[in-house]
């Protein structure tokens, strides 16, 4: 079954119908780009920016160590297989088609790039029509906020815990390793608004075995007008 495509003038369309647009989901670096090469975007804040919730050093070794090497090793991926010049959205809705390869490191490429900008130093709170889908797909924030912790700290060893927009509601879900609700082999797919990286690598060094208490101080960091711009953007509003 086809389960994604390439329409019109370069616009992403998702397995379920979604259209990503022409510039993809992660707006500023969602291109091959760069003499065909996936670039590591860098922090859009400081490394310090998120203290004291996620510490520098975490960020240090997340970003430069972590992400650099899923980037690294899907170039290299990429070359090998010669599957230049496509997005990385389009790989991951087709990565059944690929190596096991490009599903682990494309889906950590892309993960990691979506992450940064879902988190953000004065996070804040969902604002309008995001707002009030909350409300309406969960009963309220707390609720929801309640939901998608039970979510972050089901994930056995490494994984993510999401929200979505699917079937014209919001909901919460989680993968494993690097999967992603765009990728074709997801179970549970759709447009990806907010995830929370629950490796042990993503809060290890601050929080040793405690999740529970790094799910609990990253609700000061989500960037809730980010959030909010990619609601508008699955809603097509
Ligand atoms: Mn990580």
């Amino acid at each position: 079954m086809k389960t994604s495509a390439l329409l019109g003038a370069g616009t992403l369309v998702g397995s379920n119908g979604f259209a990503f647009g022409k510039s993809g989901i992660i707006d500023a670096f969602t291109a091959s780009s760069e003499g065909d090469e996936f670039i590591l975007p860098p922090l859009p804040y400081g490394y310090d920016a998120l203290e004291p919730f996620i510490d520098t050093l975490t960020m240090q070794i997340h970003h430069d160590k972590h992400h650099a090497a899923y980037t690294k090793n899907l170039n290299a991926e990429v070359t090998a297989n010669k599957l230049q010049g496509k997005k990385i959205e389009e790989l991951l809705m087709n990565v059944s088609k690929y190596s096991l390869s490009i599903r682990n490191n494309g889906g950590g490429y892309f993960n990691h790039a979506f992450f940064w900008e879902t988190l953000a130093p004065k996070g804040g709170n969902p604002k309008g029509t995001l707002s009030d889908a909350i409300n309406k797909d969960f009963g309220s924030f707390q609720n929801f906020k309640d939901e998608l912790s039970k979510k972050a700290m089901s994930v056995f060893v490494s994984g993510w815990a999401w929200l979505i927009f699917a079937d014209g509601k919001l909901k919460t879900i989680t993968t494993a390793n690097q999967d992603n609700p765009i990728m074709d082999i997801a179970t549970e797919k759709g447009f990806p608004l907010l995830n929370l990286d629950v490796w042990e690598h993503a809060y290890y060094l601050k929080y040793q075995n405690k999740r529970k208490d790094y799910v609990d101080a990253i609700w000061n960091v989500f960037n809730w007008t980010r959030i909010g711009e990619r609601y508008l953007k699955a809603t097509n509003k």
